[in-house]
């Protein structure tokens, strides 16, 4: 007899590529199917069948405040009552893009998309459009969402299912993307001193999320930020991942290093499609209608998304980012130590309130250590804590997030949870 989630996963698959509207949410990587999920509250989701599961993915970063927090739903309720979308400009699109600026005052001028990938790819565009450029440097590993340019060496589901290449990517359009490892400045000057001229723009993760967590080594921040003065190119911080989550200001808040342009995704939407460009005013005013380089699209900005993302970045300023980081660093190494006694190599990446549990004895410090964790054993990990109803990361390359809705207990019914697996 099959569950009505394997049901659903069974229908799925004949209207849903894969059964599903994102790659990594099809399990493969870890053996098994997806669940399907039709209520979420707090730390906690229960799925079709009602079984109910100790949630450490959070919609892969943006639940910060825990699922279906009360002020979000009722400022996405109130505004939805007024009308979904409207076409044109409304108030809380510029009390978003306010809030934004006095959170990242890095980020003088903003335009709101609808999501990460088109973030990403509009901040790219502009950067070629300001330099004339057309070269752009990324990190093997890092994963900017799906636009074409971004395809080379990601990370996310790309390396979670091994996909070789780009396919339908053109390669005159892939050749335009350089190549450095993460955490290697030598790296970068070299591909500088070959192309520097070329070089629109640099893209980072500031704090890598998508091999898994790597933090950034000491000065790679601060040298990509004196290489792109040096030679005129632009610094892209993508903060889809790490903006208001490794400190309410991100990534440029917590390390002191402003870049040029940054992106924003996940967080800043409450769980609602919104995504986000922004930075110095000179660069930012040559996208349209301020200037040639055009981006557009139909909702963006839309009052329901903008009010679900002003609840949020208002209740995230009152929050206690310290005390979250100290409980899911304490709550991680418990976590690790558990894996550790039962004869694993464990490496344990952790900032703020995300980690990633590396089985290996390797530091992970860029995608080829990453790699060297053993794939196999973490998928079953994640299936056995599934069972016992702990929803981690269905992928050995991705982050585990808590929230300021996971309780003590929570933590500690996890850890039970781990001590029970057999690795
Ligand atoms: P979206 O287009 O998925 O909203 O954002 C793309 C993106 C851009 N930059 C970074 C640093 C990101 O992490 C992402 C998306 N992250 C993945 C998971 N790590 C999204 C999950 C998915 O693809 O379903």
């Amino acid at each position: 007899m099959s569950t009505k989630s394997e049901a659903y996963f069974q229908r799925a698959q004949n209207i849903l590529p894969g059964g599903v509207n994102s790659p990594v949410r099809a399990c493969k990587s870890v053996g098994c199917e997806p669940l399907f999920i039709n209520r979420a509250n707090g730390s906690r989701m229960w799925t079709v069948d009602g079984t109910e599961l100790l949630d450490f993915v959070m919609s892969w970063g943006p639940m910060l405040l825990g699922h279906a927090n009360a002020d979000v739903e009722k400022a996405a309720i109130q505004a939805l009552q007024n009308g979904a979308s409207f076409g044109a400009p409304c108030p809380a699109e510029v009390e978003l893009g306010e809030l934004i600026r006095e959170i990242m005052p890095g980020m003088e001028m903003v335009r709101m998309v609808s999501s990460g990938t088109e973030a990403t790819m509009s901040a790219v565009r502009l950067a070629r459009g300001f330099t004339g450029r057309a070269k752009v440097l990324k990190f093997d590993g890092c994963y900017h969402g799906h636009s074409d340019g971004f395809l080379v060496s990601a990370g996310s589901g790309v390396a979670t299912l091994c996909i070789p290449g780009t396919p339908g990517v053109p390669d005159a359009i892939a050749n335009l993307t350089l190549l450095a490892p993460y955490n290697d400045l030598a790296a970068v000057e070299a591909q500088f001193a070959a192309h520097g001229a070329d070089i629109a723009c640099i893209i980072v993760e500031p704090v890598a999320g998508n091999v898994g967590l790597i933090p950034p080594a000491k000065g790679f921040l601060e040298g990509l930020r004196e290489i792109c003065n040096r030679y005129g190119a632009l610094l892209i911080f993508d903060e889809v991942i790490t903006g208001f989550r490794v400190a309410l200001g991100g990534a440029q808040q917590r390390f002191g290093v402003t870049p040029d342009l940054t992106t924003l995704g996940k967080i800043i939407g409450g769980g609602f499609p919104v995504g986000c460009y922004g930075g110095k005013r000179a660069v930012m005013e040559h996208i349209a209608p301020s200037g040639p380089v055009y981006q557009a699209g139909t909702l963006s900005g839309n009052p329901v998304a903008m009010a679900a993302g002003i609840a949020t970045l208002k209740q995230l300023a009152r929050s206690d980012y310290a005390g979250l980081e100290k409980r899911t660093k304490t709550f991680a190494e418990k976590l690790a130590d558990i894996l550790r006694a039962k004869g694993r190599d464990v490496v344990l990446n952790q900032m703020a309130s995300m980690f990633t549990i590396f089985l290996t004895s390797t530091p992970v410090t860029d995608y080829a250590t990453a790699k060297t964790a053993d794939g196999a054993a973490y998928g079953e990990f994640y299936r056995q804590m599934r069972a016992l109803g702990v929803n981690l990361a269905p992928s050995g390359f991705e982050c585990a997030f808590t929230s300021f809705a996971h309780t003590d207990a929570d933590l500690e019914k996890a850890l039970a949870a781990a001590q029970q697996v057999k690795l």
